[in-house]
């Protein structure tokens, strides 16, 4: 496999003005037949390139130009081009190809899933379904003739708009649709199959009414529900937010069983994963309902930064999906609670974006090169992309990001673009400068903020130094200082401080004054606050205002009164965290002198406070009893003893059980409530704190607990209730645990959904032996090796989630990995590469783990047969 390179980016030698396809679907085989009509680029190097086309995979039928049949002579083939030399300067070229859809267990391209066809074409999928400039700078007008069986496939779907149905001879049938808007391959779609549909209206603010559909298998109609509310939701806010419309009569979604990620954003016929897009409270939980909303948003979102305005190259990916997770976060944080959206980003990124940032396959939001595209579907790419924008909207603030959203759209309305270019529209439109800003694009790893602070009682100053610094990355050891929005306040006795700063130049002011973004600049700097009476406590980096690591020395009664007191919600959750961290490192050092864990009383306090304060939202109270994960843990403590840090953590939380007990369950009833379900924020947030205080008294390991989970399981209507009390009860000596499972294996074994569900609980549980049996639920009939839904709740919850298993010591989990990784590798190599992901982490734990996994990973790349993707991955993690 070659490595590609952003500098070696040039112009298409040649341009399509119009893609016009033909599918015949068969049992057997398809044949796709295009028509196309091609020039040479004028802005081309050179006018007399012979033409190459991508192709993968192609059974070549025929290849004609302007009418005349080419002889063999006339092309060649190697790798995956196609080439053709001496052809006119605008021709029209007619392909002709036969597919085994049936046998494309890749997922991409086109295939069969559930005996309906589809196609996932993002990114160089299409290049599987004919030969073409599989490159998304290359935008063509795209007419579509689908022909099928009619019984069998009576819905036929692709882009745009729908022009012609025709009944043919033989139950054959046919649909014609038309895409008005030039787009690249990689949104290109077809569907076809036996569908149900749902259906709704949107008015657009212009007085358009759009067609929405949702089509999916007959009995999950009425999981449609959320999915559509959602869509018409995010419609309005795109308009409402960013004064962005909808620009066709019809919007399709298709819900699938088998699709590698959550979904994709086609122009005007997105498909989905059916996890992210039909929910209903019997069987999906809270983060399901939200997923699906979140899903949703983006995939809409994208109709405007993606699809009318899209990628020149695939180095530019974030700046699709760093712009879309901005939106589609600040939606869902618009639809229910901000704060508590912005922390789970924020978990995710400060455990798996970190991780990333710091392990072998650490890249710019804007990647130099790659291997194989596929993995670059990072959370690098897409949730630091997203941090960089929301810095971005921090810098220019929300009336300047909006001028500059709008000038970006405009100008390259049509175009297929870079990074840079929206960089420079949001320039333009501020007037603010953004070089130094332009290091997030093009330089890996986690800056770490290193601030120190003192107070001069004499002078009534408070002053901050910043220093910060960058460690090196594969490939990139000299790092130039970023340009990092540091947004800060100083919480005195009775609340924040007004601020003044004597050198006024280096921020951006709040409206109140208590507020301020502090522009970091320099390796170190130092803001001086002027008329400060009190020794203040500084609440630093708040909204976590940038994707840094942040270090200062409080002590621990500064961060009791962020915790109690901050007006900034994540502060005030992240001072809670950084008190977990203290009590889990003092549980460590105890447990390792062969002592108990007890934890500090003000500690304690501070959470019998949290238990009763009911004035909080309630999953704030719920996110701050929770310990920071033992994924956090692992990006902080090196090197990492798993298995230290789990039986830490869960000592401390048996003894906060044990301290708390009667609050616990305090709290539990207080939460309990009978109303009708609804997913909205402040259920969620009941729930969500309920569960948390079972999830305590499951630790006391007695028998009113378990009575309680037992009840719980058994009389909850929603899955959210049913699902935390069958988790806990997996991880408990109940004996009733394996009757529960049986149970809810017969109630939902027609549902794969909850299936995958069931799967996860048993693949995530932390007792041992749990290698065992997800072994022998790989053999279960409900498991298929084929579907990614399935992979990822048994081997992938197994492998990414349950440290204390995975990383057995005698190395089973490692081998166990690895054998997976080589069998989806020939089957699916995007499923294979991402799954092996905790594997190429090795360099973080003791020298024993290290050994076990680099073994493994050597095992994997011995491989004769490894996939580009599997490769990339494996070889770049033991260089
Ligand atoms: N753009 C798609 C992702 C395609 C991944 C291809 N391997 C989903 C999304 O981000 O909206
Ligand atoms: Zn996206």
């Amino acid at each position: 496999p070659s490595t590609i390179f952003l500098s070696d980016y040039s112009v298409p030698d040649f341009l399509i003005d119009s893609t016009t396809l033909r599918f015949e679907l068969g049992e057997a085989s398809s044949l796709v037949c295009s028509v196309l009509a091609l020039r040479r680029n004028p802005d081309a190097a050179s006018q007399d390139a012979p033409l190459q086309l991508h192709g993968t995979e192609l059974e070549l039928v025929s290849l004609s130009i302007d009418g005349r049949q080419l002889d063999d002579s006339e092309w060649s083939q190697s790798g995956e081009q196609l080439s053709i030399a001496n052809v006119p300067a605008s021709f029209s070229l007619c392909c002709e190809t036969r597919l085994r859809p049936q046998d494309n267990t890749s997922l991409e391209g086109l295939y069969k899933s559930s005996g309906m066809f589809c196609t996932q074409c993002e990114a160089e999928g299409f290049r599987k379904i004919t030969y073409y400039l599989d490159r998304p700078d290359v935008m063509s007008v795209f007419t579509v003739e689908i022909i099928a069986d009619q019984s069998r496939y009576p819905v036929l779907l692709s882009n745009g708009n729908l022009i012609e149905t025709e009944s043919l001879a033989d139950g054959i049938h046919k649909t014609v649709w038309h895409d008005p808007f030039p787009k690249p391959a990689y949104l290109f779609a077809l569907v076809a199959g036996k569908l149900a549909v749902v259906e709704d209206q949107f008015l657009t603010t212009s007085g358009r009414s759009v067609d929405l559909k949702i089509y999916v298998d007959e009995k999950d109609l009425d999981k449609c529900d959320h999915a559509m509310l959602s869509l018409k939701n995010a419609m309005r806010w795109d308009e409402d937010v960013y004064g962005r419309e909808y620009d066709l009569d019809i919007f399709n979604i298709v819900a699938v069983d088998d699709f590698n990620m959550g979904a994709m954003e086609n122009k005007s016929l997105n498909i989905f994963n059916t996890s992210c897009v039909l929910a209903k409270q019997e069987t999906t939980t809270d983060a399901g309902f939200q997923r699906v909303e979140g899903v949703v948003a983006h995939e809409y979102f994208h109709n405007w930064s993606g699809n009318r305005v899209t990628c020149r190259d695939w180095f530019q990916l974030s700046l699709k999906e760093g712009f879309t997770v901005f939106r589609d976060s600040e939606f869902s944080s618009d639809m229910g609670s901000p704060t508590v959206k912005r922390v789970e980003d924020v978990t995710l990124l400060r455990t798996a974006q970190f991780a990333e940032d710091a392990g072998p396959m650490a890249h710019p939001i804007r990647p130099d090169s790659f291997i194989e595209i596929s993995n670059f579907y990072t959370v690098t790419i897409y949730e630091k992309g997203s941090e960089v924008v929301r810095m971005i909207h921090t810098l220019l603030g929300p009336e300047l990001f909006r001028k500059g959203s709008d000038l970006y759209f405009d100008r390259h309305d049509g175009q297929a673009v870079t990074c840079e270019d929206f960089v420079l529209a949001m320039e333009d439109a501020s007037g603010i400068d953004l070089k130094q800003f332009r290091h997030w694009y093009s330089q890996a790893g986690t800056p770490r903020l290193h601030v120190s602070g003192t107070y001069d009682e004499q002078a009534q100053t408070y002053t901050l130094v910043v220093k910060q610094s960058c460690p090196s990355t594969p490939g990139q050891t000299e790092k130039a200082p970023f340009h990092i929005p540091l947004a800060v306040a100083l919480i005195g006795e009775a609340g924040q401080l007004a601020l003044q700063l004597t050198d006024a130049a280096a921020n951006i002011e709040s409206p109140d004054n208590t507020e301020l973004v502090l522009n970091v600049t320099e390796p170190e700097q130092r803001f001086v606050f002027a008329n400060i009476k009190e020794e203040p406590v500084p609440s630093l980096l708040r909204g976590f205002s940038a994707p840094v690591k942040l270090d200062f020395d409080y002590s621990g009664a500064q961060l009791l009164r962020l915790m109690r007191s901050d007006s900034d919600g994540f502060c005030r959750w992240d001072a809670s965290q950084q008190l977990g961290l203290v009590e889990i490192k003092r549980a460590i050092t105890a447990l390792a002198a062969g002592q108990q864990v007890s934890p500090d009383s003000e500690y304690v306090s501070a959470c019998r406070e949290l238990l009763a304060n009911t004035s909080l939202d309630a999953a704030m109270v719920a996110l701050m009893l929770q310990l920071p994960s033992e994924a956090y843990l692992a990006e902080i403590i090196h090197p990492v003893d798993v298995h230290g840090i789990h039986h830490a953590r869960e000592a401390l939380r048996k003894a906060l059980a044990t301290a708390l007990s009667d609050e616990f369950s305090a709290c539990y009833s207080r939460c309990e409530s009978d109303e009708a379900y609804a997913p909205d924020a402040a259920q969620i947030a009941r729930r969500s704190l309920k569960n948390t205080a079972l999830s305590y008294l499951m630790l006391l390991d007695d028998a009113q607990s378990i009575a309680l989970a037992v009840r719980q399981y058994e009389s909850s209507s929603n899955m959210t209730d049913r699902l935390a009390a069958l988790t806990y009860l997996v991880n408990s000596t109940a004996a009733y645990k394996a009757e529960a499972l049986l149970r809810f294996y017969q109630q939902w074994q027609h549902e794969p959904l909850v299936i995958n569900q069931w799967f996860q609980v048993q693949a995530m549980c932390r007792l041992p032996g749990t290698l065992e049996v997800v072994q022998g639920l790989m053999s279960h009939p409900a498991f298929d090796i084929r579907n990614p839904n399935k992979v990822r709740a048994l081997i992938g919850a197994f492998c990414g989630q349950n440290g204390v298993n995975f990383h057995r010591e005698d190395g089973a989990g490692y081998r166990f990995l690895a054998d997976q990784v080589l069998l989806l590798n020939r089957s699916n190599p995007q499923i294979a590469s991402r799954l092996l992901v905790p594997l190429t982490k090795w360099r973080k734990y003791l020298p024993s783990a290290q050994q076990l996994m680099c073994s493994e990973l050597q095992r994997v790349l011995a491989d004769p047969e490894l996939s580009s993707d599997v490769y990339e991955v494996v070889s770049k993690s033991l260089q």
